[in-house]
């Protein structure tokens, strides 16, 4: 019976117990040598390029707000002082996108999906996410992806608040995957029971997206 269970049987300790014992996320600098870490097919820029739909929405922080809801114990929606509260975390990472473009070594300040993911308490049912931008973007991951250990909600660049072009004030950045599943401007991170195509994906972009597997288009 449900009552019964430990604490230490939900859903998302259940998970990151699968997650460290398949050491699923070390990906990027940390655990691939030089020759494994540029993907297939890519090639390295110095500069960040910057792709979108075209419209590049002005959140100003005062109006700026994030829900994190569907499938979930305890929805959630953050306005900017909430989010300043949480603990934040600095990551330096890789960059692949779709577009054969990789950028290195990006150092990022933000909120981890797993301390944003411990708030909420995901359902057993919720097996994906649906990321909403603010622009009408949508993208797709599944759940252990998008909750992956180097997964960031990230409101800093080099030390820099995220510009607008980037997505600030607050974009996902998940370094495992290629970058179209990072979205930008994000309004909201629904949880869901099954997986489902955002709008790249709705156009024949892959539903995960590995780099190193080349899941480009399906
Ligand atoms: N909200 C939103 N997020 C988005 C997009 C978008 O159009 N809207 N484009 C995606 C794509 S296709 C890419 S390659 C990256 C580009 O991020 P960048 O402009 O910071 O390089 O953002 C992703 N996230
Ligand atoms: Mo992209």
């Amino acid at each position: 019976m449900a009552e019964d269970l430990p604490p230490q049987d939900s859903k998302l300790t259940r998970s990151k117990r699968d997650w460290a014992e398949s050491g699923k996320f070390l990906t990027g600098r940390v655990a691939r040598s030089d020759s494994e870490r540029l993907p297939p097919g890519q090639h390295l820029v110095k500069n960040w390029p910057v792709l979108d739909l075209g419209r590049q929405p002005d959140i100003g922080l005062h109006r700026w707000k994030m829900a994190v809801d569907g499938l979930v114990e305890r929805p959630l929606s953050l306005n900017w002082d909430g989010f300043l509260t949480l603990p934040h975390e600095e990551r330096v990472s890789d960059i692949h996108c779709v577009t054969t473009w990789s950028r290195y070594d990006n150092r990022w300040k933000g909120v981890s999906t797993r301390a944003l993911l411990d708030l909420v308490e995901p359902r057993d049912e919720a097996v994906a996410v649906m990321l909403h931008g603010y622009d009408g973007y949508t993208t797709n991951l599944p759940l252990s992806d998008f909750a992956a250990a180097d997964a960031l909600l990230v409101r800093e660049w080099e030390g820099k608040p995220l510009t607008r072009e980037h997505g600030g004030p607050v974009r996902l950045v998940v370094p495992h995957l290629y970058f179209w599943k990072s979205a930008k401007w994000i309004a909201r991170i629904e949880l869901i029971g099954r997986d489902k195509p955002g709008f790249w994906e709705v156009n024949g972009y892959h539903m995960r997206g590995d780099p190193w597997a080349e899941e480009r288009y399906s």
